[in-house]
């Protein structure tokens, strides 16, 4: 083992959003998905982190939005390091600093984006040149989704069958991807998750009676999704989307106890993403781990489709993102 000090390295994210969901863990300890997901990067959704090894460091440090990270923060993440340390052979502790960039209050989950800047960054600082496949595995370690923020656009995650095969790929689709759009309407003001995903997911697969049909219902739908990419079939992704959310909800919602992270103004949402619908509006509405509701549709509706959600009382900000980019080194 050696302790070199390297030059800081910064990388930037965009986090993705699940449209075939990933929800439930076949190995916690290594962090392996039940089944694959499919997602978009979003560029409005940003995350730039700095990491620098430190041979004058007793211990790993890390800032987030300006102000030390919590201790139970700090130490996911120290652990997390140390597979850095290891591909690397180093010992050396590390100095991070790490910043979210998303819309006001949003409210959305940042692990996504967050563990891919600080896969790239954290790699590159260590001296390794990993490829996208291999920084997508590091970037599972730390979170599930982190996987997919590797690539810009439409990117797919692969349960495989060990931990070398549990990455993301991007799926080829960019003229499609650069035409939709994912409205994002956030509910409540962007209060604290009230089940943390993790935890959440473990719940459900162990109480819920709906988690293996909601498992049973993933390759189908990851299929589905895929063929609709690549036909560029907007009301096809839009409606696997949709349904594949609700499955997700539906399968969470039957945990005992439950898990219920709609809110009224969710079902609003939902409603109104329907509506829409009707009056031919393309328009499909998908849920993660909280009451926010993100709506698929295309580059020449979003303007509509937003202001339609902002109309609905109980919503606190609403904006639109195109499709984003990959992880890449400032
Ligand atoms: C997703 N979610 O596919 C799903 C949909 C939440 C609902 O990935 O435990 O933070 O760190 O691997 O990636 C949230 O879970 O979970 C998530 P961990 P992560 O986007």
């Amino acid at each position: 083992m050696t302790t070199p000090t390297s030059h800081p390295v910064t990388a930037r994210a965009h986090a993705n959003i699940a449209l075939v969901k990933y929800w439930g863990k076949r190995d916690a300890a290594d962090n392996l998905p039940a089944a694959g997901s499919l997602s978009l990067t979003l560029d409005a959704l940003t995350t730039i982190t700095t990491v620098r090894f430190d041979a004058a460091l007793a211990d790993d440090a890390m800032e987030l939005d300006g102000a030390p990270a919590s201790a139970a923060v700090l130490a996911k993440t120290s652990r997390w390091l140390d597979l850095v340390r290891a591909q690397a052979a180093i010992s050396t502790r590390a100095a991070i600093t790490t910043r979210n960039h998303f819309p006001t209050a949003s409210g959305l989950a940042s692990s996504a984006s967050g563990f891919a800047a600080l896969a790239l960054a954290a790699s590159r600082a260590a001296g390794l040149a990993l490829a996208p496949r291999d920084l997508s595995i590091l970037a599972r370690q730390g979170s599930g989704s982190a996987a997919r923020s590797i690539y810009g656009g439409f990117a797919r995650m692969h349960a495989g069958d060990t931990s070398d095969a549990a990455y993301a790929t991007a799926i080829d689709g960019d003229a499609f991807a650069a035409r939709v759009r994912m409205v994002i309407a956030v509910v409540g003001g962007g209060a604290p998750k009230l089940h943390l995903s993790r935890d959440a997911m473990e719940h459900c697969a162990k109480t819920s009676p709906l988690y293996a049909g909601w498992l049973a219902c993933v390759p189908g739908d990851l299929r589905a999704a895929e063929d609709a990419i690549a036909r560029a079939d907007l009301p096809a992704l839009g409606e696997i989307t949709e349904a594949n959310a609700l499955a997700m909800h539906a399968a969470a919602i039957a945990s005992r106890p439950a898990i219920i992270y709609w809110q009224p103004t969710t079902l609003a949402l939902c409603a109104e993403v329907r509506a829409l619908r009707e009056r031919g509006v393309p328009a499909w509405a998908t849920m993660d781990a909280g009451p926010h509701v993100k709506v698929l549709t295309e580059a020449a509706s979003a303007d509509v489709v937003a202001g339609a959600l902002r109309a609905i009382p109980g919503v606190s900000a609403v904006s639109i993102s195109a499709s984003g980019g990959p992880a890449v080194i400032e």
